[in-house]
């Protein structure tokens, strides 16, 4: 077992959050697998190797990617399952022109490994607008994956439309209520929940009442002593709440889980890698296919970041988790569809000044509310009685329009450009947000 030496401050930010190249490291390497873990990651940013977690009753120890090829035989079939997130076919902006190409990068990446993945967990956001050719072109493409199984759980763009309807046509075969479900393999239990469904205004991802209870008498029978790995798409620890970063009710969930002395969870979502360890619970989000979003707080909002062509392959990328059944360990490997180290922390800067600037100005009418940078402008509109009202998306994502009390009714999936208008005749206050991302909010007055 490893000491693991990573409160490198200034590496960490208040929430306890490691960058996302993250410099932590190992300084005293006790373990006897002839794997030196000595300064390994305090330097691997130089070295050209990628990211190694391996976690011991919540410990991490590490070994450098680099040594995937000279591993035993029993280490290499400790390779057992990987994570791809965050594909968003159909999003072709300027962040990602080709987000199928890249995907096919990261099958690519999966298939090149020395041993395939038992299965691949795909953690959401596998299309940008739910459409079904979007869901058909991820389905040819990971059809091309090199394993017995993908096993998936939506993200929030992959149920705006119909609140799952047709995500759960198509993945749900089996599983419980919203689409959640657990399953066995090689003595870990793996359980994959869905955080994305009836948010509400002003909240972050959310489990619900329904869902904690299964989970509670899902995990019930199992001895202390089973690995377990949670699997979804909003992170199940708070990130940055400020861009919704976190799941409201995740503390529900993870107190049935505490007995347990492995605990990993996996998330996407926020297109970078960021992780965190409380007791035996290590948490860990995955690099995205398709875009990277920005460090938390470094730019006006989240969503797509646009970095110089020649850096997009190394913010982009999967993450492979050994098992490695002797030890009872997993651990996590990062890698970027470049094979170089994960870039977020040479991009964020540049791209973030370029993300400020870019803020665009937007010219509204009388009655008219513009959505930009994950807000709605003006946030209060006041309007006379029996005026229209019209929401027009200026943003590079998507966003919906909902009112609180159901005053009018939702709007459909509004991408870049694209409108709403609904007529208010009765005076009064109506609450509305954007059920894609709750914590935009506005207010519309009329009199
Ligand atoms: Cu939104």
């Amino acid at each position: 077992m490893s000491k693991h030496q990573d409160r490198d401050d200034e590496r960490f930010d208040a929430q306890g959050n490691t960058r996302p190249t993250g410099s932590n490291y190992i300084a005293d390497d006790q373990s006897d697998d002839g794997i030196d873990r000595r300064g390994f990651l305090r330097c691997m940013a130089w070295a050209g190797t990628g990211m190694v977690w391996g976690l011991s009753g919540g410990i991490p120890t590490s070994f450098p990617v680099s040594r995937l090829p000279f591993l035993t035989d029993a280490q290499r079939k400790s390779i057992f399952f990987a994570q791809i997130s965050d594909s968003h076919i159909g999003f072709s902006k300027d962040a990602n022109k080709d987000v199928t190409a890249t995907l096919q990068q990261a099958v690519a990446k999966l298939n090149a490994l020395p041993q395939n993945p038992a299965f691949v967990l795909h953690t959401g956001d596998i299309t940008q607008l739910s459409k079904p050719d979007e869901f058909d072109t991820a389905n040819e493409v990971l059809k091309g994956l090199k394993t017995d199984r993908v096993f998936y759980i939506p993200g929030e763009h992959d149920v705006a439309t119909d609140n799952g309807a047709a995500y759960l046509q198509r993945y749900g075969k089996g599983a419980n209520g919203g689409g959640w479900y657990s399953f066995d393999h090689s003595g870990v239990h793996f359980v994959g929940l869905v955080n994305v469904l009836n948010l509400k205004a002003g909240g972050l991802g959310t489990l619900g009442g329904d869902q904690i209870a299964w989970l509670e008498r899902d995990v019930r029978g199992l001895s202390s002593s089973t690995p377990v790995v949670v699997f979804a798409h909003v992170p199940l620890w708070t990130v940055y709440p400020e861009w919704g970063w976190g799941t409201d009710d995740s503390e529900q969930a993870l107190a049935h889980l505490k007995r347990f002395g492995s605990v990993t969870v996996l998330n996407g979502h926020i297109h970078q890698i960021m992780q965190k360890v409380e007791g035996h619970i290590s948490f860990h989000t995955a690099m995205s296919t398709a875009f990277p979003q920005p460090a938390p707080g470094t730019a006006p909002s989240p969503g797509p970041m646009t970095v110089e062509p020649q850096r997009l392959a190394s913010v982009l990328g999967v993450a492979d988790v050994t098992f490695v059944p002797t030890r009872g360990t997993l651990a996590i490997v990062d890698s970027t569809l470049s094979g170089q180290p994960p870039a977020f922390d040479a991009v964020t800067h540049d791209a973030m000044m370029q993300k400020t600037t870019a803020r665009k100005q937007l010219a509204l009418g009388p009655g008219q509310v513009g959505i930009d940078n994950f807000n709605f402008t003006p946030s209060v509109l006041t309007v006379k009685a029996g005026s229209t009202v019209t929401w027009i998306n200026k943003d590079d994502v998507p966003h919906l329009v909902v009112s609180v009390k159901g005053a009018w009714k939702q709007s459909p999936v509004l991408d870049t450009d694209q409108r709403y208008t609904v007529t208010l005749t009765k005076p009064g206050t109506y609450d509305y947000f954007c059920a894609l991302h709750p914590k935009m909010q506005g207010k519309v007055v009329v009199q």
